[in-house]
């Protein structure tokens, strides 16, 4: 297919959102010039978002990297000149040699995420690369680290409803999800379920385009929603509406659990959570007697200091009522587990000399920068950009600016952290590569055989890393292992039944195959008791309450108030951020805010302000009315804006790190808003 100039050519989305679509990609005198979605994908069936219908524009765009660079100015300055692959190649490798014979292999740091879902050229040989090297470890913490440990400890996994069942649920909640632009599958599914008489609620801090899509959307305090789940179930059990054969058979905790939200009257959660008494109420009845009621958790409210808990507090919900056995009913927080590949045949831990490695968490970038003690050295940069998408990004500048840092990027364009790269190196986009892909959210695997020709001098992930492999001089087999080797390898995992129909020739030959999942109930759940656990005695050990609990979030300093920088509908992540046709359909960064809070600051509608605090500053513009509560912001958008990072949300947030998966806390940070 990468060889013929033209035609239409079946592929996947690798981008890093649940719905993983089925495309078609068109091609005219070997080049992509259009993208639409398959109609033969079981799920997405031809549908797809508006940012990746101008895939082709981002794939042609005169900015993207042809060949190897290095650095000929000042970091940052963005002044590089061209090199070639092999003197590429042989700078890095001499100066890793050099840095670990002086300072040892966790000298360096890999960093990387999903900015390509293929799981090869993610997990794949840069794992059993830097495993083989001995470099740092890397947390991967960023994105649902903290709700799914949490939901784990509820459900022992990321495993819920198959989204296919859930048009026939009755009740669907989006709790802290911004479906529509986010997971638009999930939405199309439930306006047909709508269509059957289901409702939909939404539970959020803003009123986005999910909420007014809604029947009823609750607007909701930040980082309150665990309270708002155990006030719920105050009243389920109150009030008899709870599933008591279910949690006899199914749960263990109930007795603990019926006395511990006694607590949490509707009165004493609605002074917590800003929903009036009389919702709470409503919710929790139409909830507890629903046919069958399915909720949609979303990365919201697990991007605060007490993210775990609270995604764990929701999980809680379908077992309670029993939903879980209802059609279409129970939860989802992610579905990843269901499709869990052998990890070890694919990472290879074993290729590792020094187990105790140090691990870094992603989210403190920053921090792992600035300290000297034990010094990051060189940090190598795939799938990923820091400088924009981590927190508390001053920090991460700084950090990125030492001259003593030697930083290789590898990307498809010269990213905010690009600039600062000594190295950087030009990648294949996922159309012009072999690789794996799993969804998160529907039970679908896919595999992307390559569609077009590298662009320019580009390369694959996988290929890189067998390049720098051999110049280190590692000549382990497993380290030149085939893409297709090591999808084979992946997918042969005795540890999960679902995948043992799904091999690579079944994947040639049907394109997206359905993992075989069985219901969750009745099944053995991979909790300590196999059951869902309200009560987690694994919990009390690490030192948590047992019992789902609400945790106010921590004190952020003396500032008005609270900052929910969220993504936006047409970039992904900052993926798209430097595009112009997706900056044209996005126009500008704004900052949404009460029109009370405004007044009192003398600031309209379109004005320009300066959002900050202790951490640093940005430049937004104000989007005034009664989409938020007061004395809350919300953004949207990883915004690039070259250098000057003048629409950088990340400036403002926060590095601590949540309760739980040393996850984010981007949305607990505290801010001011002036009048620029
Ligand atoms: N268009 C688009 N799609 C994407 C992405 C993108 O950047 N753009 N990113 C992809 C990735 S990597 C991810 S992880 C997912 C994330 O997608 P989502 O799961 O939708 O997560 P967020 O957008 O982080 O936040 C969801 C909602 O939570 C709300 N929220 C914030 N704090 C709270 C709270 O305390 N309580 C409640 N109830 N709500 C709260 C926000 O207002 C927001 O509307 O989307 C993926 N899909
Ligand atoms: N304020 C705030 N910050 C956030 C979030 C938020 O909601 N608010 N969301 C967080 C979340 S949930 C996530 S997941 C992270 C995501 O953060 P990242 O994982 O950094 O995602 P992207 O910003 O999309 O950057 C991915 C980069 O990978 C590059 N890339 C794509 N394909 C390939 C490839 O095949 N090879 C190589 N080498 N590079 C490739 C792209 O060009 C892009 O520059 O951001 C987090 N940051
Ligand atoms: S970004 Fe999400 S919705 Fe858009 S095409 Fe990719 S998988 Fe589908
Ligand atoms: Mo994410």
């Amino acid at each position: 297919m990468a060889n013929e100039s033209d035609g239409i050519f079946p592929s996947v989305c690798s981008l890093d959102c649940p719905d993983q679509c089925g495309l078609l990609v068109h091609k005219e005198n070997g080049r992509i010039v259009r993208i639409e979605g398959d109609p033969e994908h079981p799920v997405t069936q031809g549908a797809i978002c508006n940012k990746v219908r101008h895939m082709a524009e981002r794939i042609n765009d005169k900015e993207r990297l042809r060949y190897p660079l290095k650095r000929t100015g000042p970091k940052g300055s963005g002044q590089f000149e061209r090199i070639s692959w092999e003197e590429a190649i042989d700078t890095i490798t001499d100066r890793w040699k050099r840095l670990i014979e002086a300072e040892g292999p966790e000298a360096i740091l890999p960093y990387y995420f999903y900015g390509n879902m293929g799981r090869i050229g993610t997990e794949g040989l840069g794992s059993r690369f830097f495993n083989r090297m001995g470099a740092s470890k890397l947390a991967l913490s960023i994105c649902q680290a903290a709700g799914m440990e949490g939901y784990g400890y509820t459900m022992g996994g990321s495993i819920g409803t198959d989204p296919e069942e859930t048009v026939h649920a009755k009740l669907i909640i989006m709790w802290g999800i911004n479906a529509v632009s986010t997971n638009m599958h999930q939405v199309t599914i439930a306006e047909k379920a709508r269509k059957n008489g289901a409702t939909v609620v939404v539970i959020d801090v803003h009123r986005n385009r999910t909420a007014k899509w809604a029947d009823w959307f609750i607007p909701i305090l930040p980082g309150t929603d665990a309270a708002l789940a155990l006030g719920l179930m105050h009243i389920l059990f109150a009030e008899q509406l709870t599933d008591e054969a279910f949690m006899a058979q199914h749960t263990v905790g109930r007795e603990q659990l019926r006395e511990h939200v006694k607590t949490y009257t509707p009165e004493s959660v609605s002074a917590i959570t800003g929903v009036p008494v009389d919702d709470i109420y409503k919710l929790a009845r139409l909830y507890g007697g629903s046919e069958s009621a399915f909720i949609r958790i979303g990365n919201g409210p697990q991007h605060h200091d007490n993210g775990g808990m609270t995604t764990r507090a929701i999980a809680c919900l379908p077992a309670v009522t029993g939903h879980w056995l209802k059609r279409g009913g129970g939860a989802i927080k992610g579905n990843g587990g269901f499709l869990a590949l052998n990890r070890s045949a694919l990472e290879r831990p074993d290729l590792r000399t020094n187990r105790w490695a140090r691990e870094i968490n992603m989210n403190l970038i920053g921090s792992a920068l600035l300290e000297l003690e034990r010094p990051i050295s060189s940090l190598y940069v795939y799938n990923s950009n820091p400088a924009i998408v981590a927190p508390s990004a001053s920090k991460v500048r700084e950090g990125l600016a030492r001259e003593d840092l030697f930083t290789v990027v590898h990307d498809l364009f010269p990213t905010e952290t690009a600039v600062y790269a000594d190295i950087v190196l030009p990648a294949t986009s996922a159309f012009e590569n072999t690789d794996l892909y799993l969804s998160y959210w529907h039970h679908y695997v896919h595999l992307q055989q390559p569609v077009a020709a590298p662009y320019g001098e580009s390369k694959s992930n996988t290929e890189v890393f067998r390049l720098l492999a051999a110049a280190m001089g590692y000549d382990d087999e497993a380290l030149q292992d085939t893409d297709e080797a090591m999808i084979e390898q992946a997918l042969n995992n005795p540890n999960n039944p679902n995948l043992a129909a799904v091999s690579l020739e079944r994947l040639k030959a049907e394109g997206a195959v359905k993992a075989d999942v069985k219901p969750l109930f009745p099944g053995k759940l991979r909790t300590p008791s196999g059951r869902i656990e309200l009560y987690s005695a694994t919990m009390e050990r690490k030192g948590y309450p047992p019992m789902p609990t609400y945790t106010p979030l921590v004190d952020d300093g003396p500032y008005p108030f609270l900052f929910i920088p969220t993504v936006n509908h047409n970039f992904l992540n900052s993926t798209f951020s430097n595009n112009e046709k997706h900056v044209a359909m996005e126009r500008t960064p704004k900052l949404y805010m009460n029109s009370a809070d405004a007044a009192a600051r003398g600031i309209g509608n379109g004005d320009a302000i300066r959002v900050w605090n202790g951490r640093g500053s940005c430049e937004l513009t104000a989007a005034v009315g009664d989409d938020v509560l007061p004395g809350v912001v919300v953004s949207q958008g990883l915004w690039s804006d070259g250098k000057s990072g003048k629409a950088v949300v990340n400036a403002l947030t926060p590095d601590r790190v949540a309760d739980m998966g040393k996850g984010a806390t981007f949305f607990s940070g505290r801010v001011q808003v002036d009048k620029r």
